[in-house]
Parts: C-alpha cells; structure tokens; sequence
C-alpha cells in the first residue's frame, strides 16, 4: 500500500455523511492529491443501519461507538458529520489522540464548546478544519478573488439571504434540526452560518456588530419518526419548536461596509437561495446558489453581465469538465476536502479552520442576543 494513503473515519452518516462520502470516494480521482484518503470505517448508532451505509457508500467497515473510530491507528482524520450537541466532545477527543479533525458546520452549539474546540486545535498535532462548503462553490471563490483585487473598489453594502422552504409545512415534523439541544439554533445557525462565513470570506471584512431580529412561526410540530436529508415522516403526538424559523440582522463591518442578513425556512418556492451581492465603489457582484455556475458581475458602470463560472482557469474548475458543463452541489464538498488532503499533505493549517469557526459562532450569540434584547445593537465579541 501506498505510503502516502491516510484512513478516513466518518462519524455519522445521515445527509452530509452521504455528501462527505462521496467526496472522500472521488477526490482522488480528479485532483492529485498529497495523501490518498482510504475510507476506513464510520459510526452511527444502528448497527444495521450503519452497516449498509457504509456499504453502499463505500466504507470498509461500521461501528456503532464513535469513541472506537478515534481510538483505531488506521484512522488519521475524523470526519465529523453529527449534529451540533456532539461536535466539541467528538473534536475535542480526536485531537487529542492525534487525528487530523474536519467538522461540519456550524463548528458547536455554543461559543464556550467552540472556544474549547479552538484550544484543543491550538495544542494538537493534528489539523483542523469547519465545513463550509461554500467558500468552495467556484463562483464563490471567483467572487473573493475579484474583491481582492480591488475590482470592486471600497465595499459599501453586503447583502446576503439564505432562503430555504422545506418547514413552511406546519404538519412537518420536529426533526433534530428544530430543536435547540440538538441544533444550537434554527435557521440561524443552519444556514445564517453559511451567508455570514461567506460575506466574511469574500468581502475580507468581519461583522464587527448587528442588530437582530428572529421568529418562530410555527410553535408545535408532530414528533419525528425519521428522516432523510431534509425530509422527514411524522409520528402521534407533538413537541414544541425550540428554535428560531427566521433570523434577520443587519450588520457593520470592519472595513466600513454595512450588511444585510436573512435566514429563513419559510421563503415559500425557495429551495437552496444562498444569494450574496456586494456593491463597492467600482463594482458590484452577484450570487445565487439555485444558478451555482453563475456570477454576475457589474464595473465600469455598466449593469450586470453573466460570468459563466466553468471556464479551466476558474477556481476548482480546470479538474472537471470541458467548459460550460458545469458543477453541483456534491462538488464543493469534494473541493473542500481536497484543499484540506493539501494542507495535510504540506503540513499547513487549512481555512476555514476552528478559530474561523468560533469567529462565526461568535456573530450567532450576538444575533440571538441582539434579538432577546429588542434588537438592541450588539457588538460581536472580540472584533
Ligand atoms: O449546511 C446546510 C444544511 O444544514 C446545507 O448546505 C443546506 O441547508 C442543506 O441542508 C441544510
């Protein structure tokens, strides 16, 4: 075997477990890659259930403890795919057995768990990263690229939305992503992570201070008796929404721009919208998830023009297709674990690392802060 092959152990298989998956599976054979990933085992609590998942994904083997997936010498990276409440244990353990850790988003439930997440990462052998996909989207890429030189000119307006609709059921059940022990928070923390990772990441600004505001709309569900990525079927009986279904802010950041943020469920005919635009002094941009391959891009005054994103100098693109075939949703999952097997193999630190993802957790306690006080203006700590 390869000596330049490192095993992957996966905890969790559910909707990002089936994403990672086949991001580990096809890495290798479009980008080369440092280290050559061999997916080992993952963990889940069904013995049966975890086992043909791994089957049909692609893993050697299943376990039902994930502590048995850190203690194995043939696992050199973690693979966090589990809800929020389990991340800072699970992290925090694999670090300190020396594995190299990714973790889903957002990093935890809480700042202290994300801060105790960024000191185990701090004093650890291992490197360290939080899955924000979307800095991968190569639009996306392309966007923070154009910024950074200086196309835009001075940023003024960040405006970023987050749109989803698959709750505006009131009878979908109470799955784990609506209840606050679990999630950490709603839609806030689901999906307001992304759009405040990715203004940050593109304007190469921080949100330094908000005022927010967020909603429950419906306050019961029916209890859940199983899911599957964002599906889910209902059981007798129901439990109590303890999460927000809406979070808006609006937001100052460090370089003088002012932003926009909303994340929501209820954007009825709104599948996936991450939508970001920027406006600066010289130009303007334009994002939207549900036309990923696209950027619009406005300068010189004129109005926006379509930049097709797949051409093979574009960012990631060059390992696909010829141009114009464009990308989806799974591919930015593979970027992202490629940029990450690079910094493993040339033994740096990949971004978003665990400090980006306290920096992220930081604006969400002072969103939800902002709005149990009335939408009084609340400063992000330590910006
Ligand atoms: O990270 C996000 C999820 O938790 C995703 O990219 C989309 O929104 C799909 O599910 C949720």
């Amino acid at each position: 075997m390869s000596d330049r092959t490192v095993g992957v152990g996966m905890i969790g298989y559910a909707f990002m477990g089936r994403v990672h998956s086949q991001a580990w599976r096809s890495v290798a054979a479009f980008f080369d890659v440092p280290v050559i990933p061999r997916m080992r085992v993952i963990s889940g609590r069904s013995r049966e259930a975890t086992k043909a998942a791994a089957e049909q994904m692609g893993w050697e083997e299943a376990v039902t403890d994930w502590r048995e997936v850190i203690g194995r010498p043939d696992v050199d990276i973690v693979d966090i795919c589990t809800p929020g409440d389990t991340h800072a244990e699970i992290a925090i353990a694999a670090l300190r057995a020396g594995k190299h850790v990714i973790c889903e988003k957002p990093l935890a439930n809480t700042v202290a768990e994300a801060e105790a997440m960024v000191q185990a990462a701090a004093s650890a052998t291992g490197r360290s990263m939080v899955a924000f996909n979307y800095r991968r989207v190569p639009a996306v890429a392309l966007a923070r690229d154009l910024v950074a030189q200086g196309r835009l000119g001075e940023i003024r307006h960040v405006r970023a939305q987050y749109l989803q609709d698959w709750i505006v059921d009131p009878e979908f059940p109470l799955v784990w992503r609506l209840q606050k022990d679990k999630a950490g928070s709603g839609a806030l923390g689901d999906i307001g992570a992304h759009i405040i990772d990715a203004a940050e990441f593109i304007s190469g600004q921080l949100i330094t201070g908000v005022s927010a505001l967020t909603e429950t709309f419906i306050k019961e569900r029916p209890l859940s008796e199983g899911s599957s990525g964002l599906a889910a079927a209902g059981g007798s009986g129901r439990g109590t929404v303890t999460v927000d279904d809406a979070a808006l802010f609006t937001a100052r950041l460090s370089g003088g721009a002012v932003g926009s943020f909303e994340a929501t469920r209820f954007a009825t005919g709104r599948k996936n919208a991450m939508r970001i635009e920027l406006n600066g002094s010289l130009g303007s941009l334009a994002f939207d998830f549900e036309s990923m391959n696209e950027l619009w891009f406005s300068e010189g005054g004129k109005g926006f023009e379509r930049i097709l994103v797949t051409e093979p100098d574009h960012p990631y693109v060059g390992a696909w297709w010829p141009p114009g075939h464009g990308l989806g949703y799974e591919h930015t999952f593979t970027h992202e674990i490629r940029d990450f097997l690079e910094a493993i193999g040339q033994g740096t630190d990949p971004t978003p690392s665990f400090a980006d993802g306290l920096r992220v957790q930081r604006v969400l306690a002072a969103v939800e802060q902002s709005a149990a006080d009335g939408s009084r203006f609340t400063t992000v700590e330590d910006t």
